[in-house]
């Protein structure tokens, strides 16, 4: 897996609190989720990236989320189409921060929607979730975006997670880690699997950053899964993220 040397992250705004969820976990406490998402970027730099910090914008309460909005490679940024009302939005602030970074732009146009967080990439292979936020217009956009430029592309129906990568990651040398409806499922036959249980699904929304996957804290099955394939871990706790339906992931863009 290639090096990251860039990543970006946006300050969580005081809206935070009040942005999308499904989860019954409970209103996050503000102030503990800028002591996570510091942490978060503490860890990132641990990691050997430089990392831009947008400011915070009160008027999207889930911006934070910046992989939404983008799909990036090593070539050419794909502004995405949000599938979320109350995030469309956000591509705006992040399309412009991305020109500091990009020449090559791509934009995913409605009726084609589509989250970055349905969007995993494995060395020269993605694959794109279609889900409640991903329709299949948007799927078929950036899969003919991706095929042009010499990547491989699959789209997956998904049954139950939230986004693709709510059940999965790729983490380099073969090694991809699966949850849920992703255990056994015929796409990924291929990889050497680490398989999460049921239990510990939250987990398998986790990221390699060079040398280290960085992983929620709480879950030492996956921690000892994850060090007996060879990785190094950081382990940080996500409380107030997950209470925001939010991941590992969903908290950058590295490229
Ligand atoms: C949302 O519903 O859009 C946010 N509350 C959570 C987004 C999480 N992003 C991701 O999984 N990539």
């Amino acid at each position: 897996m290639s090096q990251f040397q860039n990543v970006i992250v946006k300050a969580p705004a005081t809206s935070y609190v009040n942005g999308l969820t499904t989860s019954d976990l409970g209103t996050p406490d503000y102030e503990k989720v800028v002591a996570q998402h510091h942490a978060y970027v503490e860890a990132l730099k641990t990691c050997g990236v430089e990392v831009t910090e947008l400011p915070a914008d009160e008027q999207y309460p889930d911006s934070v989320f910046v992989e939404d909005p983008a799909v990036l490679t090593k070539e050419f940024a794909v502004i995405a189409n949000p599938g979320a009302d109350s995030r469309n939005g956000e591509k705006e602030a992040i399309g412009e921060a991305l020109k500091n970074f990009y020449n090559k732009f791509y934009h995913i146009e409605a009726p084609g929607y589509l989250d970055g967080g349905d969007v995993l990439q494995a060395d020269n292979r993605f694959y794109i979730g279609l889900s409640e936020r991903t329709n299949e217009e948007g799927a078929r956009q950036l899969k003919e975006i991706l095929e042009k430029e010499g990547y491989e592309a699959d789209i997956l129906q998904l049954k139950e997670f939230f986004h693709l990568k709510t059940g999965i990651a790729y983490l380099g040398n073969n090694h991809l880690i699966v949850a849920g409806e992703f255990v056994g499922h015929p796409a990924f036959g291929d990889y050497n699997q680490i398989v999460i249980s049921k239990e510990d699904e939250y987990s398998a929304n986790c990221i390699r950053v060079n040398d280290y996957v960085l992983i929620p804290a709480g879950y030492p099955e996956t921690k000892r899964k994850i060090e007996e394939a060879g990785y190094q871990t950081i382990e940080l706790d996500m409380s107030e993220i997950r209470k925001q339906d939010g991941g590992l992931s969903c908290l950058s863009l590295r490229f």
